[in-house]
This record gives structure tokens, sequence and C-alpha cells, in this order.
């Protein structure tokens, strides 16, 4: 079976990767309709070598025969037209944070909480990169030992914010200021993602802490982050500490990532083996590595867990999501 397939926000960084994974994935695509703001609206764009015009955003876009809108085009786009899609009857799934906390719209990461898909409303959210490879790293531990308590540091790279980020960082590289981060990002490191909240965390903090409860319906787990930009082009690398309910033995933490789908084991020091974001961009798996026990509590464990944030970050979580809607036969 093949279907209609929309893309909203086709000519950003993550739109045009969405159509790239696509392709690549060889999802069953029987029309293309690419969509943007009145701005972008016209460009031709090539998928599965075919020229396609970009269509501008408008409600009356989704009454044609579109059976999947994947958009990628911010918030504020995702809550004016992710609802009328979805009440003619489009399947969105939705990159932007405009619904993950939402209780009637499911937060997907196929590879953790796919069974979360059978009761969509036809909005499904995409969850937040930094989240996405998180939690793909966690299921294993959380289903075999029981998790207390998540401690995240992450660094994160600068196409997290998009082409304006990307701009800033490859032009302070030329010694160009900065125009979009409140500080230089190059040669430098930013503990500020997102905007600040009251309680002092950021969004993207936050982001993390109740993405993952909801991922994993525990709302009873203890979890602080501290999300931080770094002078990297693509790849999220994170540092997660993590409190089991049991006991465990390394050895049988290293058979669980080796079986685990989505992960690849990348763990041997002594000769420079451990997860890198050059060695995760352009891929869709999530990389662990540099496991050791944390001694200063019970049951504790780190993690080194890096992925390519606009692939299995963004778009290729996406069109997984897409893949599992057609096998649940929810499309
Ligand atoms: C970032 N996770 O890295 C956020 C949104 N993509 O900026």
């Amino acid at each position: 079976k093949s279907y209609n397939v929309a893309v909203v926000g086709a000519t950003g960084m993550v739109g045009q990767k969405m159509l790239q994974v696509l392709a690549e994935l060889k999802f069953p695509v029987k029309n293309l309709y690419p969509m943007a703001s009145k701005r972008s609206a016209g460009k031709e764009i090539i998928f599965n070598g075919k020229p396609y015009v970009v269509q501008e955003l408008c409600d009356e876009a989704f009454d044609q025969e579109i059976d999947i809108a994947l958009f990628s085009a911010g918030g504020d786009t995702s809550e004016r037209f992710s609802p009328v899609a979805a009440a003619k009857g489009v399947i969105v799934i939705d990159n932007s944070s405009a619904f993950r906390m939402d209780p009637t719209v499911p937060l997907v990461v196929p590879e953790v909480n796919p069974e979360d898909l059978d009761w969509h409303k036809n909005i499904i959210a995409n969850p937040n990169c930094s989240t996405i490879q998180a939690v793909v790293a966690l299921k294993p531990l959380y289903d075999a030992f029981g998790i207390d308590r998540i401690v995240y540091s992450t660094y994160q790279a600068v196409s997290g914010s998009g082409v304006k980020g990307y701009a800033d960082l490859e032009n302070g590289i030329k010694g160009e200021d900065n125009a979009f981060y409140p500080h230089p990002i190059a040669y430098n490191v930013l503990p500020h993602i997102d905007s600040f909240l009251d309680n002092g965390y950021t969004k993207e903090e936050m982001k993390m802490i109740n993405e993952t409860r909801k991922i994993l319906h525990d709302d009873s787990l203890r979890i602080t982050a501290t999300t931080v930009r770094v002078p990297v082009f693509y790849s999220h690398s994170e540092s997660v500490n993590v409190e089991l309910k049991k006991p465990f033995e390394l050895d049988a933490i290293r058979k669980l990532y080796s079986d685990a789908p989505g992960i690849v084991l990348q763990d041997d020091p002594a000769n420079n083996v451990y997860p890198l974001a050059r060695t995760a961009e352009n891929t869709d798996e999530v990389y662990v590595g540099r496991l050791r026990r944390d001694e200063s509590i019970d049951n504790g464990l780190n993690l080194w867990v890096v992925a390519d944030n606009i692939r299995k970050g963004a778009a290729s979580n996406a069109v997984q999501i897409a893949f599992e809607l057609a096998k649940r036969g929810l499309i």
C-alpha cells in the first residue's frame, strides 16, 4: 500500500531531512505534497528524482487526498494547522512542541512506546531531539531494572536551532560576531537552550524532564537536566546518570545494549572507542558507551549517549512513526 504524504515546512532544515529520509528509507509515497509559508511557496524541490512545486500552506491544502502530514514548521504553525488537517482526516506527525504534553496526543519513539500510537486522535507528537535519544538508551534499563532517578547533562549541536544557529557557528569560526545566540557560540559553551522559566530551568531542560515521564508512562521518575549548546554542527551528545531500582552487573547492561533495537554499543575506551558526534552524523541509530558504575549511589550507572539530532532526533523518528502506523494498520 502507498500513501499520500504532505511535508509541512518542506524547505526548512528538518523538513528537507524528512524528504531525504522518506526517500532513503523507501517509505511508500504515492503522491507528495510539500508545503511551506508564502515566503517559500513556489520553490521547486526534487523527491525521488521527480520535481515538485512547494505549495503555500493554507486550510484548503488539506482538502487534497492526503493520508499523513509530517509537520516541522514551528509551534505556531502546528497549533494553527494541525487541528485543521486532523479534522479533515489527515494523520499529523508533528515535530514541534505544540502538542507534546497534550494528554490526548501520543508522544512516540517507535523503539520505546509504539503502543501509544493505538490511541491517537489524528495528531501524534514527535518528542524533542534531546529526549528521543535519551529514552531510546533508557528503555532497556527501565524494563530490566526499573529507574528511580535520572540526571541529564547535554551537549547539543547548533543545527538544533535550525539555519540561524548553524550560521552563528559558521560565521563565528570566521570571527564574525553572533547574530542569533545571546553570546558567541564559536569556541564557547552556552548553558542556555530556548528560554528561561521562573524555576531557573530552561524550556529545553523542562522538555527533557516532562517528555521522559510521558514517554515512559512514569510520573514518579525523579529527573533533573542541564542542557547546553556546544560548537558542533550536527549530533547531540548526552551524559546520562541513572539510579536503577535493582542491583545490576555491567556485563548484563552491555548484553542488553547489544540486543536493543535502534542502539549501537560503542564501549572500548582502551582503544578510544566511544560514541562521537561525527560518527553519529547522518545515521538513525542511538550510540551508547562509557558504561560505568556510579559508586556514589546505590545501583548507579553512567552512560554517554550520542545521536544525529536532525535525523533520529527529528526527521527519521517522524518517518519511523509513519512506518509503525502503517505496520499497525492505523493509516
Ligand atoms: C535544540 N532540541 O537543540 C532543541 C530544538 N531542536 O535547539
